[in-house]
């Protein structure tokens, strides 16, 4: 029996399920969590929904948002299940809580670094967003969308794909798009609540990362100390760090880009993205720089690492020069020729 098989009978017989998903949740994380939510208490099961950071303001459009819980109280569960989440430690407190419940644990994700930490998981890389999956399952088990459930999932789908532009995009990402607009979804309000909504205060959060840009050997960097932060936005309520690595990657010339952004107790968030070609996930390798501290996508990862903010952002830096010269085509390689070393 394959696991996405024996994932979608162990959903069916389920009667009490906790979904939880990421820290710091996005798009996909929440409405994967909310899409799945819908559908299973469409079913007749009993649902919570848990993530240890709440909803997004950017995501509160979302049908169900208001009913994500930030604590697990008194809850008891037949099955939790865990979306969007690359490896335990991003299932946050909550995820911690309802692993120890006992019961089966399934994990339904699609980043290329995910540990396989459930006892069913339905993994799969090549899929541009959970809500994929999502999507996927409850058409297996011949679940009728509902419009809930279809904007949720084309949430994520969107969210995930940066509005259908990644280089994972695939005719089939295109289809189950046009499958959850049948159902009643909105691209069109999707895109422009979920994606190109900012608030008026980060604007200046972004003027003071772009001031502290950096580029050298193709490698394009900025950092925000914790006291910038305080200074520009206490509560931190609109500037997403992967938002800043997103413009920073837009720049000609650069390969890859990363925003380094200092938390409180001195450690340092880092969002990385790539230009089509690279592969950022060999930095979690075992003894790479990011080892068991992120994950993520070819394209886009993220890690969170010990401060402080400078000798952070110099370790991480010096690893992606070392990635962009290893991994770049068009870097001249020296190749032996006749015993003797060319350039290419
Ligand atoms: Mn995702």
């Amino acid at each position: 029996m394959s696991e996405a098989r024996a994932a979608i009978d162990l959903l069916r017989g389920a009667q009490r399920v906790i979904l939880v998903t990421h820290k710091d949740p996005d798009g996909d994380a929440i409405g994967t969590l909310l899409g799945l939510g819908w559908a299973l208490r469409a079913m007749g099961k009993q649902v919570t929904l848990a993530c240890d950071d709440g909803v997004p303001w950017l995501l509160d459009f979302l049908p169900g948002s208001a009913e994500v819980v930030r604590k697990l109280n008194d809850v008891q569960a037949d099955l939790v299940v865990v979306v969007d989440c690359s490896d335990t430690r991003r299932m946050g407190q909550v995820g911690a809580q309802a692993a120890a419940l006992g019961a089966p644990l399934m994990n339904i994700d699609h980043h290329a670094t995910n540990t396989h930490f459930g006892q069913i998981n339905v993994v799969d890389p090549e899929a541009v967003s959970a809500a994929e999956l999502a999507f996927e399952m409850l058409e297996e088990m011949g679940y009728a969308l509902d419009t809930n459930v279809a904007t949720c999932l084309l949430t994520g789908i969107v969210t995930d794909t940066r509005g259908f532009r990644t280089a994972n995009v695939t005719q089939n990402a295109l289809r189950m798009a046009v499958r959850l607009m049948d159902a009643g979804a909105s691209l069109a309000d999707i895109t422009q609540k979920a994606l190109d909504r900012r608030k008026y205060r980060t604007l200046a959060v972004l003027g003071r990362a772009l001031g502290n840009v950096r580029q050298e050997d193709r490698v394009i960097w900025s950092a925000m100390s914790r006291q910038e932060w305080g200074e520009l936005d206490p509560e931190r309520s609109g500037a997403r760090p992967h938002d800043f690595s997103t413009i920073l990657n837009t720049v000609e010339g650069a390969k890859v880009a990363a925003f380094f952004s200092e938390m409180a107790d001195s450690r340092v968030d880092v969002s990385m993205r790539a230009k089509p070609g690279f592969d950022l996930t060999v930095l979690f390798g075992e003894g790479k720089v990011l080892a068991g501290q992120g994950g993520g996508h070819a394209l886009a990862s993220g890690a969170e690492i010990a401060g402080p903010l400078e000798e952070a952002a110099d370790r991480v830096v010096w690893a992606l020069k070392a990635l962009v010269e290893q991994q770049d085509p068009e870097t001249p390689k020296q190749i032996p020729v006749n015993g003797q070393e060319i350039s290419r």
